[in-house]
């Protein structure tokens, strides 16, 4: 989609630290990292928020869940971590393409 940001960071117009890619979902670094490691896992079909996902979407989240263990496993993150996923306004979200943060390294504010 034009003018998204993650849409364009998944095509590669736009650089990021990437941490992995494959043909459904793209992961880099958030530019304003949040905790020790902290990273993002984005889907590359454009989906405005969770709110948007539909029962067709349950084999794409599933895949991004399995990403999201890998990599925490291959940033070390074996004292857990935290998935966050803002939806809207109330919630902070600024990016409008659905992304998990992945948070961790460190002990986590409750
Ligand atoms: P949210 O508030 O949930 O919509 O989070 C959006 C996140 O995206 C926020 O933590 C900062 C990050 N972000 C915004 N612009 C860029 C960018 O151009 N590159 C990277 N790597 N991250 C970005």
């Amino acid at each position: 989609m034009e003018d998204c940001l993650f849409c364009m960071i998944a095509e590669g117009k736009i650089p990021s630290k990437k941490l992995y890619e494959d043909e459904q979902v793209v992961a880099f670094y958030d530019i304003n990292p949040q905790a020790k490691v902290h990273f993002l896992v984005v889907p590359k079909k454009h989906i405005v928020s969770a709110a948007a996902l539909t029962e067709e979407d349950g084999a794409l989240l599933g895949h991004i869940f399995a990403v999201i263990a890998k990599l925490a496993a291959e940033q070390g993150l074996n004292n857990g971590y935290r998935v966050i996923s803002n939806v809207g306004e109330d919630a902070g979200q600024t990016v409008k393409h659905l992304h998990f943060h992945v948070l961790g390294g460190e002990k986590l504010p409750v």
